[in-house]
C-alpha cells in the first residue's frame, strides 16, 4: 500500500519528494538514473504520467523503471483514461475539483471504474486544484478548464476543504508542468490551514530554494518533473533540501516539550 508513506510522513514530519516522469519523454538513460538517484534513497515516490501520452512504449518504459527500482513505488498520474498499467503500484484517481467539466469530476472515472477494479490497483481518490502560474499549461488546456487565479488562496481552501468533506484523501495543488510561477508559500498556507489531508504541491519548481519554500508553506510533498527531464544531475541536491526541511520540523517538535516542561509546574 502506497496511501500510509504520505499519512505516516505527514504525522512524523518527514517531508518527501515525488519525480514526475511524462512517458512521452522518457528514455532509458534517463529512466536508469532516476532509478538509480531512487535507490540511493533520494526519491520518495515516482508518478508516472501526462496530459498528453503517445508514445507507444509507455507500457515498455513503466516496466524497464519499475524493474530498475528497488522499493521506490511507481504512482498513476494520468492525463486520460487511456493510461491506466497495472505494473504500477498505485493510482492518483484525481477530480478535478478547481474546474467544472463533469467529465473529470465523474464521467471518465465511471468509465475506467471497471477496469481499475480488475486491474487491482490501489486507488488514491486525490482532490486536484489547478492554480494559475502565470500562463496557459497543457493540462488547463485540455482539461478545458480555469485554474483558480493565484491570489484567491480562500478560493482553492474552500475548494480544497469541499474535497476533504466528499472523501478525498489527497489534495493537489498543481500549478501546471512548466509553469512559469511556482504556487506561492501563502497560497500553500492558507490551504494546509483548512484541510488536515495529505498535501502535495508542483509545478515550476525548479530549484532547491522553490521546494523548500513550498515544505515549509505546509505542502508535505513536492512534485518535480520538468526541470528534472533534461538533466538530473541535481537530484541529490533537491533530495537533501526536501530532508532538510524534515530536520527542522523534528527539531522544532524536539525542542518543544523542553520549552513546556521549563513553564509548567511539576
Ligand atoms: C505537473 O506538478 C507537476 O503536473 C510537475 O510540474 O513539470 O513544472 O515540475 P513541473
Amino acid at each position: 500500500m502506497v496511501y500510509p508513506t504520505l499519512t505516516d510522513a505527514r504525522a512524523s514530519g518527514n517531508k518527501l519528494l515525488a519525480v514526475l516522469i511524462d512517458p512521452d519523454k522518457a528514455r532509458r538513460d534517463n529512466l536508469l538514473q532516476l532509478a538509480n538517484y531512487a535507490n540511493e534513497g533520494h526519491v520518495d515516490l515516482f508518478l508516472w504520467g501526462g496530459s498528453l501520452v503517445n508514445a507507444p512504449q509507455a507500457a515498455y518504459y513503466l516496466k524497464f523503471l519499475k524493474g530498475h527500482v528497488e522499493n521506490t513505488p511507481v504512482i498513476l498520474f494520468p492525463g486520460s483514461t487511456y493510461q491506466l498499467d497495472k505494473e504500477a503500484d498505485a493510482i492518483l484517481l484525481l477530480s478535478l475539483l478547481s474546474g467544472r467539466n463533469p467529465d473529470l469530476l465523474i464521467g471518465r472515472h465511471v468509465q475506467v471504474a471497471g477496469r481499475l477494479k480488475q486491474m487491482k490497483l490501489e486507488t488514491i481518490p486525490t482532490g486536484y486544484l489547478l492554480v494559475d502560474g502565470g500562463k496557459p499549461t497543457s493540462v488547463s488546456y485540455m482539461s478545458n478548464t480555469t485554474p483558480i487565479p493565484a491570489d484567491k488562496p480562500s478560493i482553492a481552501a474552500a475548494t480544497a476543504l469541499a474535497g476533504e468533506q466528499l472523501g478525498m484523501r489527497l489534495i493537489y495543488l498543481d500549478a501546471g508542468s512548466g509553469a512559469q510561477n511556482p504556487i506561492s508559500p501563502e497560497f500553500i498556507a492558507t490551504v494546509r490551514h483548512e484541510v488536515d489531508l495529505p498535501i502535495i504541491v508542483g509545478g515550476g519548481i525548479r530549484t532547491p530554494e522553490r521546494a523548500t519554500a513550498a515544505l515549509d508553506a505546509g505542502a508535505d510533498m513536492i512534485v518535480v518533473g520538468n526541470a528534472l527531464e533534461r538533466n538530473s544531475d541535481w537530484l541529490p541536491e533537491l533530495a537533501a533540501a526536501v530532508r532538510a526541511t524534515s530536520r527542522q520540523f523534528d527539531i522544532a517538535v524536539e525542542a518543544e516539550p523542553t520549552a513546556k516542561a521549563k513553564g509548567t509546574p511539576a
